[in-house]
C-alpha cells in the first residue's frame, strides 16, 4: 500500500470545476466528417495514456490500442469496414434499426477512414498470456474496456479533437490487418482529428437530469 495523492479541490471552487467540465463535454459531437489537417502524435499519446488511467477489473487493463496512420493500412481498413456496412445497410440491419439510424444519416460509405489523421482500433483482451505463454484471467472485460474508452473520447475532446465511435460489424478484419492476436477481440474503431470546416451534425437532444437520473 501506498499513501493516497488526493488533490483536494477548495470548497468554493468545485461547483464552478463541475459545471465547467460539463459544459465543455457538452459541446463533444461525434462527428463524421474528418479534415486530413496533420495531428501531433504526442497529443494521441497523451490521450492513450489518460485512457490508460482507467479503472479495470483486478487492475488487470485488458485493452491495447493499435493506432493507425499509415494512409495504406487506412485503406485495408476502409475497403474492409465497406464491404461490412454495404451488408448491413443492404440486408443485414432489420428496419427498425435502420429506422433508428435515418435521423443520422449515415450509409455505407466511410470517407472519414482514410481521410482522418489517425485511426485508434480498441481491442478488449479476453485473457492475458504471460511471456512463458500461461495466460491470465480478466475481469469485467467489456466494462473496463468501454471505462476507457470513455476516458480517451474526453481526453481527445479536451485537447480539442473530434472523435467518431464506429462500428462495423463484425470487424474480426482488424485482427487480421493490423495482426492482432485472438485473444484480443475488436471493440471500436475511434476515428479522430479535427473536423472538416464544413462539418455538419444532426441535431439530437440529450436526456434531461430528470430522464438520467432518480434519487433514493
Ligand atoms: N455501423 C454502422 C451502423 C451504425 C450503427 C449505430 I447503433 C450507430 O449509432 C451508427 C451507425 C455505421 O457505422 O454506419
Amino acid at each position: 500500500m501506498e499513501p493516497l495523492a488526493f488533490q483536494e479541490v477548495p470548497a468554493g471552487e468545485m461547483l464552478r470545476r463541475a459545471r465547467e467540465f460539463r459544459q465543455e463535454m457538452e459541446r463533444r459531437r461525434t462527428v463524421r466528417a474528418f479534415s486530413d489537417r496533420a495531428v501531433p502524435r504526442e497529443l494521441i499519446e497523451e490521450a492513450l495514456l489518460t485512457a490508460g488511467t482507467a479503472p479495470s477489473g483486478a487492475n488487470m487493463q485488458p485493452w491495447h490500442f493499435a493506432v493507425v496512420s499509415d494512409a495504406a493500412v487506412k485503406h485495408r481498413i476502409r475497403q474492409a469496414a465497406e464491404a461490412e456496412e454495404r451488408e448491413f445497410y443492404r440486408s443485414r440491419a432489420p428496419k427498425e434499426w435502420l429506422d433508428a439510424l435515418a435521423p443520422l444519416g449515415t450509409d455505407e460509405h466511410k470517407p472519414f477512414l482514410e481521410v482522418a489523421p489517425y485511426l485508434i482500433a480498441i481491442f478488449a483482451e479476453r485473457y492475458g498470456t504471460l511471456a512463458d505463454g500461461r495466460t491470465v484471467k480478466h475481469y469485467y472485460v467489456q466494462e473496463s474496456v468501454g471505462i476507457a474508452t470513455g476516458m480517451l473520447i474526453t481526453a481527445l475532446h479536451h485537447a480539442g479533437l473530434a472523435t467518431l465511435t464506429h462500428t462495423p460489424s463484425p470487424m474480426d478484419f482488424l485482427n487480421e490487418i493490423l495482426h492482432r492476436p485472438d485473444n484480443e477481440r475488436p471493440f471500436l474503431l475511434l476515428v479522430t482529428g479535427y473536423p472538416a470546416s464544413d462539418a455538419r451534425v444532426p441535431a439530437i437532444a440529450k436526456k434531461t437530469l430528470a430522464d438520467l437520473a432518480s434519487w433514493v
